[in-house]
């Protein structure tokens, strides 16, 4: 059999999604050019990310470099390569960033049926001190793609055509699904390729960790209190689960789909919509959650069925294993 010290067939993430794509006689390639402008920009992001320190890239935006230009903070930055690539791929219609108000629709010469909505670096708050941080992405298509408008993005997440992450971390790794399981790619720097190291991906039923920002317990609602209460007290004579919280999303949800448990980002008193947001964050996230064979609730209701109206609208989100979600239904199930 084969030595094994260098894999001589090589599953980019481009072969892969062409694979994929060739199931469809339609295909035109359009998905897979799409897609590799999105690795063109998690690529950029991932290299500014490992020099950032070195660059001084980190926290100069307003301030001056010896060009005299002015520097750009990192999420600028990463927003700025994000749009452009997106847009001169010619594959988009409608872009939707956390870093912009207002959603970017593209000039008609270079309108596809795409669009794409995404939060370029996300987990700010970890930037300047070298924790894991991440982009979101979803994909949606547009229904006309001769008058886009947002409504082609205010859509329930269970219209996404696609949707993944990538994470800055100790390796740089782009999770992705297109409706077909999870999976996931690693950067090989030397190749500046992303390799599949990750084939479908599935979360287990059930995982020991919960992760949730505990600081804001005393503004919870009952059933977030008493689950969380329940983590560290099992009534069942199960162990206690450990706590992990990085407060990255990408890297809090990596770890929840690759160990099991749940994620927690519950409303609260200060804000009765928690934080994360439905487009880019929250519907992302869950649609890769289901295809893994998890779940991922509002609160309410399965969080791929809410119906944005507004492009940055917040929803409280519980996402991770199966059983896991499963529990705190139950105890929203109960309050009702
Ligand atoms: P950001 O978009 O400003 O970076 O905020 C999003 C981040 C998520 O990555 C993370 O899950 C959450 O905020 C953490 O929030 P908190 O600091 O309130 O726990
Ligand atoms: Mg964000």
């Amino acid at each position: 059999h084969e030595a094994d010290a260098y894999r001589t067939d090589l599953m980019t993430i481009t072969r892969f999604v062409l694979n994929e794509q060739s199931k469809y006689p339609e295909s035109r390639g359009d998905f897979t050019i799409l897609l590799s402008n999105i690795v063109l920009g998690c690529k950029f992001v991932c290299s500014a990310v490992n020099k950032a320190g070195l660059a001084k890239l980190i926290g100069l935006a307003g301030e001056t470099n010896i060009q005299g230009e002015e520097q750009k903070k990192l999420d600028v930055l990463s927003n700025d390569v994000f749009v452009k690539a997106l847009v001169s791929s010619g594959r988009t219609s409608v872009l939707v960033s956390e870093e912009d108000e207002e959603a970017t629709f593209v000039e008609s010469s270079k309108r596809g049926k795409y669009c794409v909505v995404f939060d370029p670096l996300d987990g700010s708050s970890n930037i300047d001190c070298g924790v894991s941080i991440g982009t979101i992405f979803g994909i949606y298509t547009v229904e006309h793609s001769d008058e886009p408008t947002t409504e082609d993005v205010l859509k329930p997440g269970n219209e996404m055509v696609a949707a993944g992450y990538c994470m800055y971390g100790s390796s740089c790794m782009l999770v992705l699904s297109t409706g077909t399981g999870v999976h996931g790619f690693t950067l090989d720097p030397s190749l500046g390729e992303f390799i599949l190291t990750h084939p479908d991906i599935k979360i287990p039923n059930k995982g020991n960790i919960y992760s949730v920002n505990e600081g804001n317990a005393q503004n919870w609602d009952g059933p977030t209190t008493k689950y969380v209460e329940r983590c560290k007290y099992p009534k069942d004579g199960s162990p206690a689960k450990s706590l992990r919280y990085v407060g990255s999303m990408v890297a809090d949800v990596h770890r929840t789909l690759l160990y099991g448990g749940i994620f927690l980002y519950p409303a609260d008193k200060k804000s009765p919509n928690g934080k994360l947001r439905v487009l880019y964050e929250v519907f992302p996230m869950a649609f890769l959650m289901e295809q893994a064979g998890g779940q991922a609730f509002t609160g309410e209701k399965r969080a791929l069925d809410l119906v944005p109206k507004e492009i940055h609208e917040r929803s409280p989100i519980f996402l991770g294993s199966y059983d896991d979600v499963e529990e705190i239904k139950a105890l929203y199930a109960a309050e009702e």
